[in-house]
């Protein structure tokens, strides 16, 4: 029994123990079953010093409880993030589609998103080089609908029958357990290697698109053509677009390297801020419509997911808003247990034949089923659609409602109680397309140009994008040990773009380039350039949403300081004050200026753009403070915009870097150019210094 402890909020044990006790019953601590706990510091012994009673039911439920608290991870896709928020259509689509979300102009529509990586476990880092996961829940008012999609509008295979051979490859080697979330191994490029499908989109995972700076500067695909039905029961094909507000935004590779250990979370966390803060993530869904003619006088099979349409020939048109507003309240309840299928249609929207969603078709339902326990995980309320529900499904493990009444079957003669009804004019109608054919298991001839469009990717990026690129390839394949894959995969560039394949093979000691993979297909040298699939050339030309890091010492000049905020605030991005304690520092005027991040806690990789502002007396401390070289030295290589004050050049002179200042190293010595800085910084990096950094 514990005694009341004079002055202290906690009651004391007899061994010494704290005890927190409740106010009255609203706060009384209680069994599942409702039975009030009296303490909860304490097993049930036979004497102080046990042993401990098998007879302690209060101690055995919550050990039980807490034995089965984990659920198996997904098998892809573990990693991820969820949030709330709404879609709002901008017109009504009722030509193209039945679907009710898309009706009313205006209209808003409950969603939730979880943003995943593909390929590391549950507790893997966020910006490892990965496909991003980008699942889209519609709670419509007829059904839920889920556009299950990635960062990147094509895929890695054409049939569904390959996938597990691709994530078996690509996760960890089975004999030992590593590595962790990462496509840099044997197996993961030897698996690409033999299979040239592939090729288009390992040009896409080569480039910076699977390293965003965050969630919240990427695009989204549904990848596959769906269709659109409309009341009439016409058809449009349909490929799904999300264009984030900010623009596109990734990191550069040796930044992301050093993000994985400052900050694992690095992804999550900058969600949850945005979110927070109230500067709410928004895409716009846009959709690139096409018909049958179309598809028919198209370069590539429409039905390929290995292939996309540029938007040059299908131009993509905006139809609504996405807005993340609201972050989870529970992360094991809403984004551990949302249950994304794409069998999720509504009447309005169908499927395709692409062999590849077919497939997804089983295995999403398959998955859920057995991660989430049983068949009744549309009953939890994360999974559950926010309009009516009305079946006869009924019972299985953890059912929370069941048909009530008499009549659980249907048809029945129990006329008004005898339960819902189907309903022709309302309910799902599939797309009556024609199909005919000999029963085969074969891949259409039709999908087997596998190098076009990996070129057209190519020649489309800037040439700091295909230098990353270069880097991407030759980095992952330094990390293969068999020569043979190494050389395999030069031996399909060649078949892509040439001066590729010789940097590639260059940068791998590969001294004599291998003949070009045999190609099912000869590479179209006709396909031209197309400009949207370029990062860099659809920047956002802003610096909202972005943060600078500002490394700072006492004595810092409070005119100067405040000029730098109002100017960063002005452009709608934040300031982080890095310092070498945690506790802030003294301003030139005697005012406390409170710490974000100490020194080592804040390196320069978690922002945009970095200021160098010490403080006047204290200016020489940073120079022999090796976290702060770092924090320099990396701003530098990873072409961020830096600015600094002039008490920052005993840092410069520390890090070597005094001589190659160049221009986007921008002086701050006035409100006045520290305005200036934050208008260079729209272009969110000097790639200008890239030839001068990191180059063997
Ligand atoms: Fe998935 N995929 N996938 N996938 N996928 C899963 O479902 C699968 C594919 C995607 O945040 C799994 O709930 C097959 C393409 C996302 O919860 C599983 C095939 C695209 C997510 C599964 C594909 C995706 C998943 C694992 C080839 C982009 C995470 C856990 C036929 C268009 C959803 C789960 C979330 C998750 C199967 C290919 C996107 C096993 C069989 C292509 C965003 O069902």
């Amino acid at each position: 029994m514990s005694t009341k402890n004079q002055g202290c909020p906690f009651a004391v044990g007899t061994g010494g123990e704290l005890h927190q006790q409740a106010k009255g019953p609203e706060d009384t601590l209680t069994t599942q079953q409702g039975a009030p706990v009296a303490d909860d510091q304490n097993s049930l012994k036979a004497g102080a010093r046990g042993p401990t009673l098998l007879e302690d039911q209060v101690m055995r439920e919550k050990i039980f409880h807490f034995d089965h608290e984990r659920i198996p991870e997904r098998v892809v896709h573990a990693r991820g993030v969820g949030a709330h928020g709404y879609f709002e259509n901008y017109e009504c689509l009722s030509e193209l589609t039945g679907a009710d979300i898309f009706q009313r102009a205006g209209e808003q529509t409950p969603v939730f998103v979880r943003f995943s990586t593909v390929l590391g476990n549950k507790g893997s880092a966020d910006v490892p080089r990965d496909v991003r996961g980008f699942a889209v829940k519609f709670y419509t008012q007829q059904g839920n609908w889920d556009l299950v999609g990635n960062n990147i509008p094509v895929f890695f295979i054409q049939d569904a029958m390959k996938f597990p051979d691709l994530v078996h490859a690509a996760k960890q080697e089975p004999d030992r357990g590593f590595p962790q979330a990462q496509s840099a191994h044997d197996n993961f490029w030897d698996f690409v290697t033999l299979m040239p499908e592939s090729m288009h989109m390992m040009m896409w995972a080569m480039s910076d698109r699977t390293i965003p700076r965050s969630l919240r500067f990427m695009e989204g695909f549904g990848v596959h053509s769906f269709r659109f039905v409309n009341k009439a029961g016409e058809s449009k094909f349909v490929k799904f677009h999300w264009k984030p507000k900010l623009g596109l935004q990734s990191v550069v590779w040796n930044e992301a390297l050093k993000l994985n250990g400052a900050d694992p979370d690095f992804h999550r966390r900058d969600l949850w801020g945005a979110i927070q803060s109230g500067d709410f993530p928004e895409w716009e869904l846009g959709v690139q419509i096409f018909d049958e003619a179309f598809a028919e006088q198209f370069e590539f099979d429409v039905l390929d997911p290995t292939k996309l349409i540029p938007e040059e020939q299908v131009p993509v048109k905006p139809i609504g808003k996405m807005v993340l507003n609201r972050t989870v309240q529970n992360f094991f309840a809403e984004t551990e247990q949302v249950a994304f299928c794409t069998q999720n249609i509504v009447p309005g929207i169908d499927h395709s034949n692409d062999p590849l969603l077919q497939g997804r078709n089983f295995s999403y339902l398959d998955t859920q089923t057995k991660r989430l326990g049983g068949p009744n995980f549309t009953h939890i309320p994360i999974n559950a659609p926010k309009c009516p529900m009305r079946h006869f499904q009924q019972d299985g493990h953890m059912a929370m409602h069941n048909p009530v009444g008499r009549a659980n079957y249907e048809p029945n003669s129990w006329g008004d109680e005898g339960g819902p009804r189907e309903n022709p004019e309302t309910g799902f109608h599939s797309y009556p397309e024609q199909i005919q054919g000999e029963k085969q298991r074969v891949r259409s001839e039709t999908f087997s140009d596998h190098y076009s469009q990996g070129r057209q990717f190519y020649i489309s990026q800037t040439k700091t994008e295909q230098e990353h690129m270069a880097d991407a390839f030759v980095f992952e394949l330094s990390k293969v040990e068999r020569e043979d894959i190494r050389v395999r995969m030069v031996a399909h560039l060649l078949n892509m773009d040439k001066d590729l394949a010789q940097t590639v093979a260059t940068g791998l000691g590969i001294e004599k380039l291998p003949p070009a993979a045999k190609a099912a297909m000869p590479t179209r040298e006709d396909l031209p350039a197309s400009d949207k699939l370029s990062i860099l050339k659809n920047g956002p030309d802003s610096f909202k949403g972005r943060r600078v890091g500002v490394l700072t010492t006492d004595g810092v000049d409070a005119k100067l300081f405040a000029g730098l905020k109002k100017a960063v605030e002005a452009e709608g991005a934040s300031l982080v004050v890095v310092a070498p304690t945690i506790g802030g520092i003294k301003a030139s005027d005697g005012t406390h200026i409170p710490a974000d991040e100490k020194v080592d806690g804040g390196p320069s990789v978690l922002f945009d753009a970095v200021v160098l502002m010490p403080g006047a007396e204290k200016k020489d401390i940073l120079a022999k403070h090796s976290p702060a070289r770092d924090f320099v030295n990396d701003a530098f290589a990873h072409c961020k915009f830096i600015g600094y004050s002039k008490e920052a050049m005993p840092l410069f002179e520390s890090t070597g870097l005094e001589d190659m200042l160049d221009g986007g190293c921008i002086p701050i010595n006035s409100a006045k150019e520290a305005t200036g800085f934050l208008k260079g910084c729209k272009q969110l990096r000097f790639w200008e210094r890239q030839s001068a950094v990191d180059k063997l």
